[in-house]
């Protein structure tokens, strides 16, 4: 057990991560659900029978559906969030919700999102900055969704611009930094290495096939990362407690 074990709580099991994200609704639109999917009652319940170590939600999901996931499932409250209408050049996520509603909500942790590299860079650091600093007052967890992002960012998902990111959220206070996979095991290694204490989960990305999508797993894990903040994957599967039950067995070696 690595120091901070205690403090990171519920988020973490036996030193890994398994958070469910439902926050593509905002993100990238309803276009990302279907008739099933596009009820988030469906996926709170897939968040609270999966053997997720977190559930991530915006404000307005998490009062909304309190009683289909709470006490079942720890919850990570997104802070800010944006539509994918507007132009990725100026890439900026606002602060939409604050770390006292995420305390009133019975969050175990905060979920922000940083654009690495924007035009809009410095305003994401201040904002983060001071809900960091509010957020461990309260002993919240802090998860960062590193994205280098923006006119100045060439390749968002190169091995060294998701090294920089994952640096980046270090070097601001994350406990946990969610990144995109950079493509391959060597280059994730080096993003762990970059983010040095603070541990590193990857996104899931658009759905892929089931066994292709298990092997990228492996392939995070094998790398030194601790886990997943995972969502379509999941939630647009056909089974999603079985393809959760699969990563499970890859994640906790269930
Ligand atoms: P997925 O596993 O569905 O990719 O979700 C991970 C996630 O980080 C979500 O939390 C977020 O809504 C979305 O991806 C952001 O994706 P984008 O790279 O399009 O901004």
């Amino acid at each position: 057990m690595r120091a901070n074990e205690v403090h990171l709580g519920k988020i973490v099991k036996d030193g890994k991560v398994l958070i469910l994200a439902m926050d593509q609704g905002m993100e990238h639109g309803p276009t990302d659900f279907d008739s099933r999917n596009i009820n988030p009652e469906y996926v709170c319940e897939i968040a609270s029978k999966g053997g997720f170590t977190g559930f991530a939600v915006q404000k307005g999901i998490a009062k909304h559906y309190k009683e289909n996931y709470s006490g079942k499932v720890p919850l990570v409250l997104k802070l800010n969030g944006k539509t994918n209408i507007v132009p990725k050049d100026e890439a900026y996520s606002p602060p939409v919700a604050t770390v006292k509603e995420a305390v009133a909500l019975g969050a175990d942790a905060i979920g922000y999102t940083i654009y690495v590299g924007s035009p809009m860079e410095a305003q994401m650091f201040r904002e983060f900055g001071a809900i960091e600093k509010e957020a461990h007052d309260f002993g919240l967890v802090c998860v960062v969704w590193a994205y280098p992002r923006g006119k100045y960012v060439k390749e968002e998902k190169s091995k060294e611009m998701v090294a920089y990111a994952a640096r980046v959220a270090l070097e601001l206070g994350a406990d946990i930094v969610k990144v995109n996979y950079p493509g391959s095991v060597d280059a994730m290694k080096w993003v762990v290495a970059s983010a040095g204490k603070c541990r590193v989960i990857s996104a899931g990305g658009s759905k892929q096939p089931e066994a292709e999508f298990l092997q990228k797993v492996r392939d995070i894990m094998s790398a030194g990362a601790v886990g997943l903040a995972v969502g379509r994957n999941v939630w647009q599967h056909e089974e999603p407690l079985r393809m959760a039950k699969e990563i499970r067995k890859i994640i906790f070696g269930e």
